[in-house]
């Protein structure tokens, strides 16, 4: 069964919304494996944002990540990795879509990293290339 690695990031914990996100991933139909409120370090976020080191938004996104804690959880369902990031909407909150976590409950604060609620993994390859970094 395909699995993805979901985050409450530290805006998402701090506004309170964790329990609004799992509500959502559960009404879909998606199960829960893993789930662990959990302190992000500088090693193990530069392994998850790999892929975005030397981006202008990489210290940003870093920083961010570390300002408090995130809720990492494993969710699992036939093509979750494409189910949750349609439940997230677009990167942008801006931009996405009403209805969506991101669309619904993020806003643009005009800083230079996004703050959107969540991460979900882009790939069934992320997914357990990320789960690995989060639950090894
Ligand atoms: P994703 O979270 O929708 O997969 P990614 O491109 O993987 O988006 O970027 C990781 C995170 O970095 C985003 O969720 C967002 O917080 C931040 N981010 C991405 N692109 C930008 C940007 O152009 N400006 C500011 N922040 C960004
Ligand atoms: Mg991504």
């Amino acid at each position: 069964m395909e699995r993805t690695l979901v985050l409450v990031k530290p805006d998402g914990v701090r506004r309170g919304l964790t329990g609004e996100v799992i509500r959502r991933i559960e009404a879909k139909g998606y199960t829960l494996v893993r789930l662990e409120l959990r302190e992000a370090t500088n090693e193990l976020l530069a392994e998850h944002y790999a892929e975005h080191q030397g981006k202008p938004f990489y210290e940003p996104l870093v920083e961010f990540m570390l300002s408090g804690p995130v809720v990492a959880m494993v969710v699992e369902g036939e093509r979750v990795v494409e189910g949750f990031r349609s439940l997230a909407g677009a990167t942008d909150p801006t931009k996405a879509a009403p209805g969506t976590i991101r669309g619904d409950l993020g806003r643009d604060w005009g800083l230079a990293v996004q703050q959107n609620i969540v991460h979900g993994s882009d790939s069934p390859e992320s997914g357990a290339r990320e789960i690995g970094i989060w639950f090894p």
